[in-house]
């Protein structure tokens, strides 16, 4: 049993490098990636407790007014289009000279590419360090896979194929192999920990500056008390939602057996709900790294390099800064690479 007195990331932050960090992602090193993991859990959940700085409300995060945030979409284990992206914006230097700048991940860490682990061990030594600095949103591979939403639940096959019983598994088997490799014989302890930081990382973001920030899409029942404490159907609507041009109000996505496709008119009554102006998301391939929608009032961020080259989608990685401090109205003029 690891004791940890109080989360003390800053302290050790000061001296350590970009590269530091991703040795220690890919070092298979139980020890330090337990007290990496204990010590992110002590932090998120003593956001919830806070009420200045970052700080959650239920599965809501508020992100504060002030400098800019880097915006990274769906990783899914690609370590490589991460560190490109860390390493582009400088993100680790300018943070310990201290500059105000939040690194905003839109969920979906693992699962797909190759670096499942890594990429997550990356972006947890980065809150462990930079903790003011870094906000890590859950995705759909990120929930429990006891929850109807949840990729691989039965009842997410079970949309897909008609007739299917459902395993009812309540493990990730490919993950817990992935843990397994990583770390060997301390397989299901390790799978265990990443899975209880999965279960405290919030769902959705708002910043002071009126950008919500999320992994799939909205629905008509987005507002404050159900991002903060919605059910399993709240869920489903903010991890598998849809943007599409030409509907009006909600219609059953077909691309993917799960969740709604939605249009303007719900996003505007959603952001309203939330007194926000735009909305930030990933989770779909969209047909270039970065697509507008609805006059820049949505994004789609896709961030890994994989599912676009499996797709046949040669496309960027996509990433960008907005600010938090001035009033956004149009992403697509708000919303850029430098
Ligand atoms: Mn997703």
């Amino acid at each position: 049993m690891v004791y940890v007195e109080k989360p003390t990331g800053e302290k050790e932050a000061k001296n350590t490098s970009l590269k530091e960090i991703v040795e220690t992602a890919n070092k298979s090193d139980y020890a330090r990636a337990t007290e990496t993991a204990t010590l992110v859990r002590e932090m998120l959940k003593e956001e919830k407790g806070r009420d200045a700085g970052l700080r959650m409300r239920g599965n809501l995060q508020y992100i504060p007014k002030g400098g800019n945030a880097i915006v990274v979409g769906d990783l899914h284990g690609d370590e490589s289009s991460l560190v490109k992206i860390l390493r582009e914006t400088n993100f680790v230097d300018r943070v310990k000279k201290g500059e105000r700048l939040t690194i905003v991940f839109l969920g979906d860490y693992i699962e797909n590419g190759p670096d499942s682990i890594e990429v997550l061990n990356t972006t947890l030594e980065l809150k462990r360090n930079f903790r003011e600095n870094v906000v890590m949103l859950r995705g759909d591979h990120e929930l429990s896979p006891s929850s109807p939403n949840h990729p691989l639940s039965g009842h997410f096959l079970k949309q897909l194929m008609p007739g299917y019983e459902g395993s009812g598994k309540s493990i990730n088997q490919a993950f817990f192999n992935m843990c397994n490799q990583k770390y060997g014989k301390l397989d299901s302890r390790m799978y265990e920990k990443y899975y209880e930081i999965f279960g405290t990382l919030p769902l959705a973001a708002k910043s002071e500056n009126g950008i919500l920030f999320l992994h799939g899409g909205v629905s008509e029942k987005i507002n404050e008390a159900n991002l903060a404490y919605g059910g399993d159907d709240v869920e489903r609507d903010i991890m598998w939602n849809e943007p599409r041009q030409s509907i009006r109000g909600t219609t059953s996505n077909s691309d993917r057996g799960m969740g709604l496709f939605f249009g303007e008119d719900i996003l505007n009554e959603a952001l309203g709900n939330m007194s926000c102006k735009v909305l930030i998301r990933g989770h779909e391939l969209v047909k270039s790294d970065m697509v507008y929608m609805f006059n820049g009032k949505l994004l789609t961020i896709n961030s890994n390099a994989i599912i676009g080259r499996l797709a046949e989608k040669n496309f960027e990685v996509g990433y960008g800064y907005v600010s938090l401090e001035n009033e956004v109205d149009d992403l697509s003029g708000a919303f850029h690479r430098s």
